[in-house]
């Protein structure tokens, strides 16, 4: 049972009357404060970027994702959603979260200077009684050795006594960010008791499970999930590149291997991008000391794959008789997944600078994403395509994987090729419509050469 001061805040959030206040309000933090909102509690959206703000406001999501639009839209309608840019808010609020980028810098060390100055900001209005969670992802230890004595010295207040402090790191993928926000476990790790009690019956308010932790414990379960899929890609990634040596297909060795009950290998591909899988593993290590390192070797194995993509296009090009330079090479995806909007630390960026810097005419599509990494940008697939000489697939977006390939090969040049980085084109159906067909892991005998 939580101590009795304790009881005033479990009370407001019991009955919705708590204000909450979400610091950084991008693909985390707006489905966050919009789903808060929808349970009932009066919240503000803090974010630097005006078009945020503003879009917010009109009701309207500045992001893609599914079924965003229509939360926004209902809670700002009902005046229980607002965004400012302003950090006035912060004095009147009874709970922040903090959900802002903690990116690597270029030694690959943790950038935590957006997460201090938010945490700055809240020590210097904190009062007694308020929730502070941290939702941002975070090296081992920056609750302890951090956020607390920061949020403490500027506040003159005592985590745990006078206010309440918790971790909650965020589990949400884009694309399905709502519906995973509602439904995965959420993991919650108090610095002590009444912050996790308080923290959790909050989260309990959106989220149908939350697990009870220790703030470090969170913070390193947190970074284990991100790297175990990038580990596990990065084993894919070397598998395919081991089958094409043996001019064997990667799919069928990854699909037999997974019929085991215990296997569960993921897909190889042109690299691995987004906001947290290239850089929440150098988190991860950051200051740890380890005589061997299984997660660098993972991160330098994911990184090269891009490079592999533009040595089996040359190669490619080579087989049929053209040199890529000069050669109209289409990048089909800038986005770094299926169906998102995200183009952040895309493998197409490294892709298309390789392919730009040997000499070839780039063109970039994306049915979502504005970038195109400084190739040639086409406003749809026609005229991405027409009078090329290769296409390359970077992401797995549906309306890619539905491409008539006949009525492809009617707009490009003689003997086109297809470069798969996804897999999701049938290598039969592609020479059937008359493409020369390879892919990541699609190692064929004397078709598709080792590219060392
Ligand atoms: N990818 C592959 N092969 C695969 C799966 C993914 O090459 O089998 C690539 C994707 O194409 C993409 C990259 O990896 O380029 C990352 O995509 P993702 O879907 O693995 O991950 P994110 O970055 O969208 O979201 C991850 C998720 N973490 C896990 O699945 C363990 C998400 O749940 C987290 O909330 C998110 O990181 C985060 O914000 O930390």
């Amino acid at each position: 049972m939580p101590e009795a001061k304790a009881q005033n805040i479990l009370k407001d959030i019991y009955e919705r009357s708590l204000f909450l206040a979400l610091i950084g309000s991008g693909y985390v933090g707006l489905p966050t404060a919009a789903l808060f909102a929808d349970a009932g509690f009066h919240v503000i959206a803090i974010d630097i970027k005006p078009e945020v703000v503003e879009a917010v406001n009109r009701g309207v999501s500045p992001i893609k994702e599914l079924g965003l639009d229509g939360l926004i839209l209902r809670n700002v309608q009902a005046g229980r959603l607002k965004a400012t840019s302003s950090l006035k808010s912060l004095t009147q609020t009874d709970a922040v979260i903090v959900s802002v980028q903690t990116p690597i810098n270029q030694n690959r060390k943790p950038n935590l200077s957006f997460l201090m100055k938010a945490v700055e900001d809240i020590g210097k209005t904190l009062k007694k009684g308020v929730l502070v969670v941290i939702s941002s992802t975070i090296p081992p230890g920056t609750m302890l050795e951090k956020v607390k004595p920061t949020l403490e010295s500027l506040s003159g207040l005592k985590a745990e006594e006078d206010f309440y402090l918790a971790y909650v790191p965020e589990r949400i993928a884009p694309g399905k960010a709502i519906k995973e926000f509602v439904e995965s476990p959420r993991l919650v790790g108090g610095i002590g008791p009444n912050s996790t009690k308080i923290t959790s019956e909050l989260f309990k308010t959106v989220c149908k499970k939350v697990i009870e932790t220790d703030a470090t414990t969170a913070e390193i379960a947190k970074l284990a999930e991100n790297t175990y899929r990038d580990i596990n890609i990065a084993f894919a990634n070397q598998l395919a590149l081991l089958c094409e040596q043996y001019g064997v297909d990667v799919k069928k060795v990854i699909r037999l291997a997974n019929t085991h009950p215990r296997v569960n290998i993921h897909a190889p591909g042109p690299g691995v991008g987004g906001p947290c899988l290239p850089k929440d593993p150098y988190l991860l290590i950051s200051k740890a000391e380890l005589q061997e390192n299984i997660v660098e070797m993972a991160r330098r194995i994911n990184d090269y794959m891009p490079r592999h993509v533009v040595k089996i296009t040359t190669q490619a090009l080579n087989n049929t008789g053209k040199n890529v330079k000069g050669c109209k090479i289409v990048v089909l995806g800038t986005a770094y997944k299926a169906d998102v909007d995200d183009s952040r630390l895309s493998p197409s960026k490294p892709i298309i600078q390789q392919l730009l810097s040997l000499g070839a005419r780039v063109v970039a599509y994306d049915p979502y994403c504005q970038e195109s990494f400084k190739a040639e940008k086409a406003k749809n697939l026609k005229e991405a395509i027409t009078n090329a000489d290769c296409l390359v697939i970077v992401t797995d977006h549906t309306e890619f994987k539905k491409m008539d390939l006949l009525k492809l090969k009617e707009c490009m040049r003689e003997t086109p090729v297809i470069v798969d980085g996804r897999r999701i084109i049938d290598p039969a159906k592609a020479k059937n419509a008359g493409f020369k067909y390879y892919g990541v892991g699609y190692g064929v005998k004397n078709e598709v050469q080792r590219c060392s």
